[in-house]
């Protein structure tokens, strides 16, 4: 199961049924054969590896984590497989309200395009993420702003959680 709260009442929990109420999927892949099943399903042909950890990042480190905790949202959704270590997703749910989601090896979760959200790290202070897209992926962070609201990417993502 994975660990999803609000971010001001971590002891309300959330599942992973009321994940998918907000347009977010999520899997614990144990086993191979069904990490390539959604990567066939979903048709991700494309992948590469993130590390967000200082030894690897050196003085760029401090540089990456500022721009991952920005509010953002990207065109495509985020589809990220945690290889090794941690972290938290933080994602605003319809009413702005943020929930926690707690990130370890083994979870695959995919945030829908135009759903704000932020990383940041736990205190195991790393995480080796695969990224996974179907073509060019389109993931420049689009920082939140009066601008984003308007965003057909936006709209099309606040229809989608509102009906
Ligand atoms: C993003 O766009 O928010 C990220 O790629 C976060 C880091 S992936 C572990
Ligand atoms: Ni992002």
């Amino acid at each position: 199961m994975v660990y999803a709260s609000f971010l001001d009442h971590p002891e309300i929990k959330l599942d992973e049924n009321q994940l998918k109420n907000i347009g977010i999927l999520y899997w614990k892949l144990d086993a191979d054969h069904k990490f390539e099943r959604i990567c066939q399903d979903r048709q991700y042909h494309n992948r590469d590896i993130i590390t967000i950890s200082h030894s690897t990042l050196g003085d760029l480190f401090e540089q990456k984590c500022q721009i991952f905790v920005q509010e953002h949202l990207h065109e495509d959704e985020e589809c990220r497989f945690i290889l090794e270590g941690s972290g938290f997703f933080d994602v605003r749910d319809q009413n702005d309200q943020w929930i926690r989601i707690h990130v370890e090896k083994h979870d695959f979760l995919i945030i829908p395009a135009g759903m704000y959200h932020r990383f940041t790290l736990d205190e195991t202070k790393y995480i080796r993420a695969m990224r996974l897209f179907q073509e060019q992926p389109k993931w420049t962070p689009i920082n939140r702003s009066s601008d984003t609201e308007q965003h057909p990417v936006r709209i099309n993502y606040l229809k989608r959680v509102k009906t």
